[in-house]
């Protein structure tokens, strides 16, 4: 062990990985001084690090399975089983070779003296402090105990609840939810806090949602980012689209904040919140009206065009300009640059559509895309996301229910994140859902069984989920909350059992992205340290006690074996897809899907097999059948506060690593001159931002990248700090997501709050 430490201490304070964590923090623009720096993300990247000469280790192939488009191929670099540094995969044409400064922390994170290390025990109760080290078998009895018990007293498993999201979005990870079915029908919180009313939105117009290659982009001639900030989120994507810039094409920004990715483009207009939709339609207004439309690719493929065509003579430019705060002229210009263009492509960023009209907006965006023939173009696209690579067997999530379950009576009422639903085929139960993004709402009206047991992982719900303050008066409802997880955090506090997880160097698995099309095997490259075990392995010894004390109670295969789980993940659609006759052509690097244009044959899975401007299927859940404009949430109270994705943190991970502290140690609100003066605010001052809901306080940032009447503050968890941007963030829905992901979205972006110095 000393052995182990002494080496661990040494990379800790070794420069090696340092220094690719220095140039992932150039990468994403941080060294550059945000916003006006001229660094190129990821352009001069490749990690070529001779340190000891590359025999000198044994590499592994991984994947970074954090909710990120940019899914990373990593290469691992490990001496002695100890992990030394991390190099992006070469093999990667998007990865080229570079991680984020996230990923070049991952030594960082893996050997962290912060990472749980053994199960624990909340001893004093939830949010006591108290902890009591304990076995891993005391822990899984407890467990199994309440599980077993719950269901004697109830005659049925409803009472136990899986709240599940997006921290490890390996493959076989989908084994959580696999746990949950193996025990019978239980409660689940369906649906997804990132994406849904955009998925919503462009399923209704295409039947699918999937979007071109972002490595096409290089040879878009006119690329809208709207609403997206990939200079922060997406770091990779960038060099494709700095490519089109200097091979002349126009690339434009539309975000109500002038973002690190609206200082790299050629023009950047601010927009108000919530009002893109009007935006868009009223620049398909002018490109019809200058008969730049593409008529041949919209007879042949398109569905109610002449419908949506009448309805645009109601929409005024005047008044798109008015509500945007882009002039008239602007308008029109983007408009036709935009039509002249071939090929054009707009970016559709997620957090455009956290809005109570994010839906109606990304409909009117494709139909904008649409209109000008780019659907179904190389290089062209209404750029969301995609699923396409995502077709693995989730046989880690498929086990039958035990033999006489009983469960939720309701069967219509099925709902799971579009990354994977639960498969269970039986039709006469089902498991209860709640709303994901109702996380308080639903545990404290949940009757008949109230829930007894909430199991979380990969989920921070305390950082992450809505209303926070409720949130608590919610957890303390529960007899018993587990927390599987990597570090202790705002959940792990109000938890009564603590599970140490590993990180993926520590266990097999597969990753594909919701973005790129590539395909990477996660090795184990090394042991699990401490005490930590998979979220499966955890499964499997559940599995096993369950069955020892109350047979055939759980179907959990009661043996793990990361490597075999992974194995048996792949199929043959796998295999064609991505050309590979075996995983094991994945130990050489990741490989790509082959190349295939969305739409490009002009067959949808709509209704009607085509485009749909009109989609019967929109109104079939309450929505218009044409993209109309529709009004964001009214103010609620003096200011707009936005909270964006930052660059040092994957919502609340990374964050808390030492070496981020370093570089980012305290959050801010940042506040624009004008506000700050009205309110007698320096940078520098501490002030509380309230409302209805809560009250932080934190230091301001005066600056003018947030519009006046807006405040921006990054979602992120800071070690010992207790900053939380959803102390103010209420859960009010938006628009869309019940058609694809069982519930509509979270209107994060629609929080409004006061400000003043303290
Ligand atoms: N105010 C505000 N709130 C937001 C957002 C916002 O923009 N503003 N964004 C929303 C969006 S888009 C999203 S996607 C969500 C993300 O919400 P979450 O999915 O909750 O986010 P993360 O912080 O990435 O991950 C949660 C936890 O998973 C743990 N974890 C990592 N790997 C594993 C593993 O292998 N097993 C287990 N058991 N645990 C693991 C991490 O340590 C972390 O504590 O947040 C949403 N919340
Ligand atoms: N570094 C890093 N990368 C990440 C993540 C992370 O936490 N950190 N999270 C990952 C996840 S889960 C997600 S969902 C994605 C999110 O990726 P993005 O969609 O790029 O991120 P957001 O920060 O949610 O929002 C993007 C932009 O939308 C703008 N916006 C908000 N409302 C409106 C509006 O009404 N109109 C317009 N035009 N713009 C608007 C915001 O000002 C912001 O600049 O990033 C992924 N990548
Ligand atoms: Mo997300």
């Amino acid at each position: 062990m000393n052995y182990v430490k002494e080496n661990v201490d040494s990379i800790l304070n070794d420069g090696v990985s340092r220094r690719g964590f220095l140039k992932g923090l150039a990468a994403c623009g941080a060294l550059s001084m945000f916003p006006g720096g001229n660094l190129m993300a990821n352009e001069s990247l490749n990690t070529k690090i001779p340190y000891l000469g590359q025999k000198a280790y044994k590499t592994f192939r991984n994947a970074c399975p954090r909710n990120c488009y940019d899914t990373c191929s990593i290469k691992t670099f490990v001496k002695d089983g100890i992990m030394q540094f991390i190099e992006g995969a070469t093999e990667s044409t998007f990865t080229n070779g570079g991680c984020c400064v996230k990923g070049n922390s991952y030594v960082r994170r893996v050997y962290s003296p912060k990472r749980i290390k053994y199960p624990m025990i909340q001893v004093g109760g939830k949010g006591s402090g108290s902890w009591k080290r304990v076995s891993w078998d005391e822990a899984i009895s407890r467990i199994g105990d309440k599980l077993l018990s719950i269901k004697k007293e109830d005659g049925h498993m409803l009472g136990a609840a899986l709240t599940k999201y997006s921290g490890n979005f390996g493959i076989t990870h989908y084994g959580v939810e696999g746990m949950f079915s193996s025990i019978g029908y239980t409660t689940r919180f369906g649906g997804t806090p990132c994406w849904p009313a955009g998925i919503d939105a462009q399923n209704f117009d295409t039947g699918n949602m999937w979007c071109n290659d972002p490595e096409e982009m290089k040879d878009s001639k006119y690329i809208i980012l709207w609403g997206v900030n990939p200079a922060a989120n997406s770091i990779h994507t960038m060099k494709y689209i700095y490519e089109a810039k200097r091979k002349g094409a126009k690339v434009i920004v539309i975000d109500p904040l002038f973002t690190e990715t609206a200082s790299k483009v050629n023009e950047y207009y601010q927009v108000k919140a919530g009002s893109d939709g009007l935006l868009a339609l009223a620049m398909a207004k002018i490109i019809i009206k200058n008969n730049l439309h593409d008529k041949k690719w919209l007879k042949k493929n398109s569905h109610g065009y002449k419908k949506f065509e009448k309805y645009l003579k109601t929409i005024s430019v005047k008044k798109a300009a008015e509500v945007s705060g882009l002039s008239e002229k602007l308008i029109k210009e983007i408009a036709i640059g935009f039509a002249k263009a071939d090929p054009a492509t707009v970016w559709i960023g997620y957090g455009i559509q956290r809005h109570t009209n994010g839906g109606s907006i990304v409909r009117a965006i494709d139909a904008l895309v649409a209109v000008t023939g780019n659907v179904g173009k190389y290089a062209g696209g209404a750029r969301y996301g995609h699923l396409n690579t995502w077709g693995f067997n989730y046989n880690a999530m498929t086990n039958p229910k035990p033999e006489g379950s009983i469960g939720y009576e309701d069967s219509s009422a099925v709902m799971g994140d579009i990354h994977g639903a639960d498969s269970a085929k039986e039709v006469k139960y089902s498991d209860r859902y709640l709303n994901i993004n109702k996380t308080a709402e639903g545990i404290l009206t949940a009757a008949d069984p109230k829930i007894k047991l909430l199991w979380v992982a990969c989920k921070n719900v305390l950082a992450q989920d809505f209303d926070r303050n409720k949130i608590i008066k919610a957890f303390n409802t529960v007899d018993m909350v587990v927390v599987a997880d990597q570090f202790f955090n705002e959940t792990t506090k109000w938890a009564d059992i603590v599970l140490p997880v590993t990180t993926q160097f520590e266990e097999y698995d597969v990753n594909v992205s919701y973005w790129h099309y590539w395909l990477s095997l996660n090795e184990q490259a090394i042991k699990p340290l401490h005490e930590v075990k998979s979220d499966l392995e955890i499964a499997s010894l559940l599995s096993k006690y369950m069955n020892k004390k109350e047979k055939g109670s759980c179907t959990f295969p009661q043996k793990y074996d990361s490597k075999k789980l992974t194995i048996k993940e792949f199929n043959k659609g796998i295999h064609d897809q991505f050309g590979i006759k075996s995983w094991k052509e994945l130990e050489n690097g990741p490989v790509k899907a082959k190349a295939v244009v969305p739409f490009a044959d002009g067959k949808f899975s709509t209704p009607s097999g085509k485009f749909e401007f009109y989609s019967e299927q929109a109104v079939k859940y309450g929505h218009t059948a044409l993209p109309e404009y529709l009004e964001v949430r009214k103010p609620y109270d003096k200011y707009r506060l936005t909270t964006l994705h930052s660059r040092y943190s994957l919502h609340s991970q990374f964050q808390n690593l030492d070496w981020m502290e370093d570089i980012n140690p305290e959050p801010f609100v940042h506040i624009n001159p004008s506000d700050a003066t009205y309110k007698r605010i320096k940078t520098g001052d501490t002030v509380a931002v309230f409302n209805k809901q809560g009250l932080l306080r934190l230091k301001a940032k005066v600056t003018d990248n947030t519009p006046v009447g807006t405040f921006m503050m990054y979602e992120q968890w800071y070690n010992n700090s207790i900053y939380n941007v959803n102390e103010l963030v209420d859960d009010t829905s938006s628009d869309m997501g019940s058609f694809k992901t069982g519930a509509p979205g979270i209107a994060l972006q629609d929080t409004y709050v006061n400000i003043r110095k303290v």
